[in-house]
């Protein structure tokens, strides 16, 4: 063992209390990475989002989101038949976690807004208990040194505009723009890094398409209309923040998964190139001015439809980052029945590597691949890996959970970004997805993502391993 590598140890020791062994041969082996190959300005982080964390659900003038709505409403549709009334408690306890993020070292935190609590009735009358509490959050972040990162919008649409219709409603263009004009105003002298969205290729089908998250449709038609109203929010968000606030560094995140073809029949190939092009392309490419992916996906014609005179210029946004949101990769095969991509993936678990709790393969090279391909858009400009992470079953013993197969996941993603990063991609920031375990949507609160362990029953927190590694690393710039 080098005497660096020791020193390192020593320090985690002094961190975390006593390591248990096979963690202190993992942390013997992590020197490959440095906080310092990523270069000063690279922004290190952990994420998190309002319904998944805050609970308090409809404390002090908050109303009903799509997600409370959907958790009270449709419970079967969550398998645990969960919900996020009091998740993280996040809304009562946000001093002493903003506090254990400045004592992990954590130098930003991406969190979102709920609507609800700014705008219960979606637009109109403004409630300053709601305003009051995200000012409360991020005074405690700028106390603590760790820098705000907000997101508009992370899935919790007022139930009040769901019963108008929602994204489906050309009108959410202009409740969007009000609800991001208002926070914009309210925030914007304090917080200077904003996303607009948190991956509209999660909520816009999950929530209109296939009918599995809030607020449950399953309607091709709602699901047309509601990708090309998100779209046109994406530019029209943009645009207020920029001019509502004074050196603001803008984004938007979207998931995205590298896509393989089965094998090499022309028909996977192309079916590959549909998948690819409605996975990661289909709301990336109006907003990057490059329209809908129509040559490899003929299904976008249903959404054009919907498109008015002028819509084309006002979907495109000049981001100063894009939020590359990775977990694993697809691979796929052409199967005509299935409807819009005709594609169908090999299940993960027959192609020989470790699956997540969430069933997802674990492929760190899928997130190089994808670093490649935003690096060749012209119009991105800067890529902040803003949500990457993995499930995995942990168990607190004796006061510390052992996170091995996290800590090794996390490695491994990051050493591909940093081979990207080698390789001149302007990738400029990577947050953990996410801070602590939390409300996991549809699949309630058993798959956990935390770097910090929750224990539900008590909010107890308790930092993992991959968390005590993460301190560390940060602390050796
Ligand atoms: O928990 C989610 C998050 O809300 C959005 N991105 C993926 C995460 C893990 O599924």
């Amino acid at each position: 063992m080098t005497r660096e590598e020791w020193l390192r140890i020593s320090a985690a020791l002094s961190l975390g209390g006593l390591l248990p062994n096979n963690l202190l041969a993992e942390l013997a082996t992590s020197s490959e990475l440095h906080r310092s190959d990523f270069g000063k300005d690279f922004v290190w982080g952990t994420a998190t989002a309002a319904y998944q964390i805050e609970g308090a659900w409809n404390l002090d003038g908050k109303s009903e989101s799509i997600w409370d709505h959907f958790t009270h409403h449709r419970k079967a549709k969550i398998k645990t038949r969960e919900n996020g009334d009091v998740a993280c408690d996040f809304y009562h306890r946000y001093e002493s976690d903003i506090e254990l993020m400045r004592q992990m070292n954590i130098p930003a935190f991406r969190f979102s807004l709920a609507w609800t609590r700014i705008l219960p009735d979606g637009t109109g009358k403004v409630n300053q208990k709601g305003i009051d509490f995200y000012h409360r959050v991020i005074d405690k972040c700028l106390k603590e040194n760790v820098a705000p990162w907000i997101t508009c919008y992370h899935w919790d649409l007022p139930q009040i505009l769901e019963d108008k219709g929602g994204w489906a409603n050309r009108d959410s263009i202009r409740w969007f723009e009000e609800y991001v004009d208002v926070i914009a105003k309210a925030y914007g002298d304090k917080v200077k890094n904003w996303m607009v969205f948190n991956e509209p290729m999660a909520f816009v089908p999950l929530g209109y398409l296939i009918g599995v998250h809030a607020p449950g449709h399953i309607n091709f038609s709602k699901f047309y209309k509601a990708v090309h109203n998100v779209v046109m929010c994406h530019g029209a968000g943009g645009r207020i923040i920029r001019n509502n606030v004074k050196g603001a560094n803008i984004g938007t995140t979207f998931s995205c998964s590298h896509v393989d073809a089965k094998n090499d029949k022309p028909a996977n190939t192309r079916a590959a190139a549909r998948a690819d092009a409605f996975i990661n392309r289909l709301f990336l490419d109006p907003v990057m001015g490059l329209g809908y992916p129509k040559a490899d996906l003929p299904a976008c014609k249903h959404i054009e439809k919907h498109m008015q005179p002028g819509d084309e210029q006002l979907m495109a946004f000049d981001f100063d980052f894009v939020g590359l949101q990775n977990y694993s990769r697809m691979v796929v095969k052409k199967l005509a029945l299935i409807p819009i991509i005709h594609v169908v993936n090999v299940p993960p678990k027959k192609l020989g590597h470790d699956i997540t709790d969430m069933g997802w393969e674990v492929y760190p090279e899928g997130i190089y691949h994808l670093l490649k391909k935003y690096n060749s858009y012209k119009n991105i400009r800067k890529i902040i890996v803003t949500e990457n992470g993995a499930a995995f079953p942990d168990e607190v013993v004796n006061g510390e959970v052992n996170d091995v197969k996290r800590l090794q996941f996390i490695k491994d993603y990051l050493a591909q970004v940093l081979r990207a990063k080698r390789e001149g991609v302007k990738v400029d920031g990577y947050f953990i997805w996410s801070f602590m375990d939390n409300f996991e949507w549809a699949e309630g609160y058993r798959p956990r993502f935390g770097i910090v362990h929750t224990d539900f029953a008590t909010q107890k927190r308790t930092i993992k391993a991959s968390g005590k590694w993460f301190s560390e690393f940060l602390k050796n710039q």
